[in-house]
């Protein structure tokens, strides 16, 4: 039975890219009754109803390795964080937020700082640093420009990716400049509030040659953390890892305890404070809806 990537879905339809081809699918009534929901980004079997290949049913969905919520993908492989340098201005504890969020998924990460065309190099640098130094790799690019597209082509080349980040940070113009083809709907930063407008609303997925499968998923700008408990916060800041071994105390939450390595690690310039200082901020935050959750 032919086999294929779920690259899009939208009433009913399930989109399957098979081969150089794209095959219009229903769903089997008996995958419903299994419980089985076919997702964006899924492996599926199928059979063709049609003798030109162009339709087809979806008989099967193969094992998924991972299932994001948000967006809601199957295989996801990468994350690609996307932060503007400015317009809109970058926002540090919304890409701590995401990149804890992501990390708990246990996704790969890149973290691409775009519209480098609007600053200069070194304050793009100054962005870039503190999480180059915290292990990430880094992409700095302009989608205007062209600059970084070929690295971040690199980054994508093999792997189901998901672009996440803030409306108008030129997420869809990054694809665009991967993949001029594609045209996809940009959006002009509000000149009145600084954001963008949320111009993509549905996840599909992007081929991005050779071999990369990107999903364009809506901007958002908030992010729960429901799910992480304060014991594993401090692990989803990978620079705090090995500095974590030299904490006197083993519960150590490197707060408020004496004898922290995380702390050393800041006198001594292997920790950035300000990644530090959105640890304590998520910490507490955590530490109050446990603490209301628990009453
Ligand atoms: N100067 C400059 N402008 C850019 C760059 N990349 C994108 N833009 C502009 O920023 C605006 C927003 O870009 P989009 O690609 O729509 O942003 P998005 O992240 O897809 O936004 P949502 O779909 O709302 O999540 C558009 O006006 C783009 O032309 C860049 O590298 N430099
Ligand atoms: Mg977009
Ligand atoms: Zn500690």
């Amino acid at each position: 039975m032919p086999e294929g990537r779920v690259i899009k879905a939208y009433s009913g339809h399930y989109f399957v890219s098979h081969k150089d081809d794209v095959v219009d699918c229903k769903i089997r009534g008996r995958l419903q009754k299994e419980g089985k929901d076919v997702l964006v980004g899924d492996i599926v079997s199928f059979t063709f109803t049609d003798p030109e290949g162009m339709y087809g049913v979806v008989e099967d969905v193969l094992p998924r390795k991972t299932r994001l919520v948000r967006p809601p993908v199957a295989n996801v492989d990468q994350a690609v964080i996307v932060m503007a340098c400015h317009e809109p201005a970058p926002d540090l504890e919304l890409l701590d937020r995401i990149l804890v969020a992501v990390e708990a998924d246990g996704l790969d990460i890149v973290i691409c700082f775009n519209k480098i065309d609007l600053v200069s190099r070194y304050a793009a640098e100054k962005l870039a640093k503190p999480y180059r130094k915290a292990g990430y790799a880094i992409v700095k690019a302009s989608a205007r420009a062209g600059w970084g597209i070929a690295r971040l082509r690199k980054a994508l080349a093999g792997r189901l990716s998901v672009f996440a980040g803030p409306s108008g940070v030129g997420k869809s113009a990054l694809l665009n400049a991967l993949e001029p083809g594609l045209r996809l709907e940009t959006g002009r930063v509000s000149s009145r509030t600084g954001r963008g407008r949320h111009t993509t609303r549905y996840s599909h997925l992007l081929k991005i040659e050779p071999a990369g499968y990107v999903a364009d998923t809506p901007g958002f700008s908030k992010l729960d953390l429901d799910k992480i408990d304060k014991r594993a916060l401090a692990h989803l800041f990978p620079e705090f890892r090995m500095p974590m071994e030299n904490c006197k105390f083993t519960t150590c939450l490197h707060h408020m305890e004496p004898d922290c390595g995380v702390k050393e690690a800041i006198e001594i310039g292997d920790i950035v404070q300000a990644r530090y200082d959105n640890y304590v901020k998520l910490l507490l935050e955590i530490a109050e809806r446990e603490r209301r959750r628990g009453r």
